[in-house]
């Protein structure tokens, strides 16, 4: 089965690139490269010293035995992502190729602007590649739990059922996403949506939570194949930032008061989630949403985990309640439904202590790498 990773150069796509090929199945990467650009525009750079794709795909063709063809390529240019799909015709698309941070989206119009471009045109050119030419194709597309916000209710897997009245219907669950990138998510599912509906395309958006870790069976393999590890106030998140921040002595930045609840999950279970919803398939016609995440926490329950466990490691690391700059709910109800994927079979690897650790020792590793200035958040929402 042959399948193409879009976005395989970045850090869940590269995992999961790995993951599959390691699995048996016929993987091709292809990426514009523009996330290291963007790096280098904001002057940030991963905590790991990430190799160049060509060189990762040669030391994965020496350790495995297996290829994995790269295609250089900006999917929201239509003929070079038809003439790479021609080269490569995949029975699944995996598609990882979006502009992912928030506070990026927020920094100014321009990059509002771009980041909606970047994602809603890049999926819609997938989506008519597929209608022209690969209708039988199954997308697996990357959406985010963001999508969904902070309602005052239980959060379904993408669709409610609502009686109003006197009748009742299954329809999208409603969305309120936190920033420009959140809304581009909301705007892809819609068009995603749309060609399920009117083009008859099988498609599975996974609503994935925020994402923590580093190594994978794969990724661990070689220092050739490491992966990337923002922790930068930009492109950073949550649990990874917090650990990174420990191994230097940075308090940690709970923005607000820490209450802001959210999904998470080991990038262990991004891969597997991944091969799962890949090994089974949407039908055609089907718009299927999986929300991708094994347990919720709060951004202060996160802190006060690493503190303790930096704490063991004889590290004393403070927690700050910063200003928060971005405008979200910070005492709120969450109850998000995940129970679609663990049905598929997913077996989860809980935030553990071992885990802590290890993310904690890796941090401590490439700890001279940090650029400290790059710690604290400088996008604000507002003003
Ligand atoms: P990343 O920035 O590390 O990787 C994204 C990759 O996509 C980069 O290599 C980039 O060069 C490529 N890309 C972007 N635009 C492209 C274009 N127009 N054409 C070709 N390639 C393009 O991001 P990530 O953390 O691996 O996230 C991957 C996906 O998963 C994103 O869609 C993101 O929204 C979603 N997601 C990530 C997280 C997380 O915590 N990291 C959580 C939930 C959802
Ligand atoms: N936060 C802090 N301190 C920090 C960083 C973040 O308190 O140092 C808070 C934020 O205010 C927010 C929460 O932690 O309430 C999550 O923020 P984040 O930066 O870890 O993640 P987010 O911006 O939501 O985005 C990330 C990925 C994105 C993905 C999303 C999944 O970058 O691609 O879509 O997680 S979700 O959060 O479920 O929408």
């Amino acid at each position: 089965m042959k399948v193409l990773i879009i976005g395989g150069d970045g850090y869940c796509g590269w995992a999961t690139a790995l993951h599959l090929s390691s699995k048996g199945y016929e993987v091709a990467i292809l990426d514009s490269y523009v996330r290291r650009l963007w790096d280098l525009q904001l002057g940030v750079s991963t905590l790991t010293p990430i190799a160049q794709l060509e060189q990762r795909v040669d030391r994965w063709k020496g350790l495995s035995g297996k290829d994995i063809p790269v295609f250089v390529c900006d999917i929201t240019q239509y003929e070079a992502l038809i003439s790479s799909l021609r080269r490569f015709p995949p029975d699944a698309i995996v598609h990882f190729g979006e502009q992912r941070s928030a506070p990026y989206s927020m920094i100014s119009r321009d990059h509002a602007v771009m980041t909606q471009v970047n994602n809603v045109v890049g999926t819609l050119n997938i989506l008519y590649a597929l209608k022209e030419e690969f209708p039988d194709c199954h997308l697996v597309k990357l959406g985010t739990m963001g999508e969904y916000g902070t309602p005052n209710i239980d959060i379904e897997e993408g669709y409610i059922t609502i009686e109003h009245n006197g009748r009742k219907d299954t329809l999208p669950y409603p969305k309120q996403p936190g920033s420009m990138y959140h809304l581009s998510k909301v705007h892809d599912s819609h068009n995603i949506h749309f060609a399920c509906r009117v083009w008859g395309l099988r498609a599975t958006d996974l609503n994935q939570g925020v994402v923590y870790g580093v190594l994978t069976d794969e990724t661990g393999m070689d220092e050739v194949l490491i992966n990337r590890l923002d922790y930068d106030g930009v492109f950073g998140t949550a649990l990874n930032r917090f650990c990174i921040q420990a191994a230097v002595g940075h308090p940690l930045t709970v923005y607000g008061k820490g209450g802001q609840t959210r999904g998470f999950l080991d990038i262990r279970d991004t891969v597997r989630c991944v091969e799962l919803a890949i090994a089974h398939p949407a039908e055609p016609g089907q718009f299927r949403v999986l929300n991708q995440f094994t347990e919720q926490f709060s951004v202060e329950q996160l802190a006060l985990l690493v503190q303790k466990a930096a704490a063991a490691m004889g590290l004393k690391v403070e927690v700050n309640y910063l200003e928060n700059p971005r405008v979200e709910l910070e005492e709120h109800y969450f109850n998000a439904k995940n129970t679609k994927l663990l049905d598929l079979g997913l077996q989860p690897h809980y935030l553990s202590d071992s885990l802590l650790d290890s993310l904690l020792n890796f941090a401590l590793k490439y700890k001279d790498r940090v650029d400290v200035k790059q710690i604290l958040p400088r996008v604000k929402w507002k003003g």
